[in-house]
């Protein structure tokens, strides 16, 4: 183990050039392309991803770690590589320290992903689904959680996976003062699902509006994210009925199995998919997409208020 390691950030020329010209920026995390997606489909999405934000005239950052260094941006080559890598990392805050002695590659979660995007100063943050409260254990929390209550950036994802307790995911986050914005809805979004029966802080609907409130927020002294949930897209969305069983059945295969810690959520995933012979992995890419859009919309809102400001 090397000891004296220290956290190297590396920057990549577009990212650079992006935070000097101060143009908007995406981070992306890439835990999805590491451990919740299959090959070949996860180097696409992530392409994918990249290529929305660019359509929406921002600069997309994914981030991860290669060799130790957490890179903030990745070249195509660089992507493939971790899309490809053997036994990456799944990197939340508290692996951040054994990936760096190791020297290893690692998919940053939605956590990492927060944490590094504090040390590069990146404000907007797009995610599939946000970890939560597990519904087996009541004690399996994600440093997600934690990440949003203390990191002060725009994070848009789809809901908490539904595979969560969304309850008490919910009361959680209203514990650690992380308000949850719905995105043109009442209804706290569920994943692979619109509604979840459950209620947001508050429903707004465009990007601009988004920024006021984030801006509100943070304002008033609060250090916590803003939490911006975005319904999956209407045509590939499923029903929480039809959902429902398929949660349960791969929950229970997961009790039976022992499977639990950072194992669980990509375990669940991949049953699932199964399960729904690839209907739930449709739902989950096109709500991907979704949010990559979204997110480069209330960057670009986000850099003209800080530019107004400044004039
Ligand atoms: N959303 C997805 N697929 C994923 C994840 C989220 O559509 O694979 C990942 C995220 O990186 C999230 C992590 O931070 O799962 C949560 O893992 P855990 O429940 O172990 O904290
Ligand atoms: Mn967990």
């Amino acid at each position: 183990m090397n000891i004296s390691k220290n956290l190297s950030l590396v920057l990549s020329s577009k990212i650079s050039r992006s935070l000097q010209r101060y143009t908007p920026i995406v981070a992306l995390e890439s835990t999805v392309l590491t451990h919740g997606l299959p090959r070949p489909q996860n180097l696409q999405l992530a392409r994918d991803m990249e290529r929305t934000v660019r359509e929406e005239g921002a600069t997309p950052a994914t981030i991860a770690f290669l060799d130790g260094h957490l890179h903030i941006g990745l070249n195509d080559q660089e992507l493939e590589r971790l899309a490809n890598a053997e036994e990456p990392y799944k990197v939340g805050p508290r692996d951040f320290a054994r990936v760096i002695t190791d020297e290893a590659n690692g998919g940053t979660t939605v956590a990492g992903t927060m944490l590094a995007c504090k040390h590069a100063n990146i404000k907007v943050f797009a995610t599939g689904g946000i970890g939560g409260v597990h519904r087996e254990s009541s004690f399996d929390i994600s440093a997600d959680l934690q990440a949003l209550a203390t990191i002060p950036m725009i994070v848009v994802c789809a809901g908490a996976k539904a595979i969560l307790d969304l309850p008490a995911t919910l009361e959680y986050l209203e514990t650690m003062s992380v308000p949850v914005v719905g995105y043109g809805t009442d209804d706290f979004p569920a994943f692979y699902s619109r509604e979840s029966g459950l209620d947001v802080s508050v429903n707004l609907d465009n990007p601009q509006d988004v920024v006021e409130f984030a801006k509100a927020h943070w304002n008033a002294g609060l250090q916590s994210a803003v939490l911006v949930a975005n319904p999956v897209p209407l045509a590939d969305a499923i029903s929480k009925s039809e959902m429902e069983p398929i949660i349960e059945k791969a929950s229970k295969e997961a009790r039976q199995n022992g499977i639990h810690g950072q194992a669980l959520t990509p375990f669940l995933l991949q049953r699932i998919s199964e399960l729904t012979t690839g209907k739930s992995m449709r739902a989950n890419l096109s709500l991907l997409l979704n949010n990559a859009r979204l997110a480069a919309q209330i960057a670009g809102a986000l850099r003209t208020t800080e530019k107004r400001k400044l004039a």
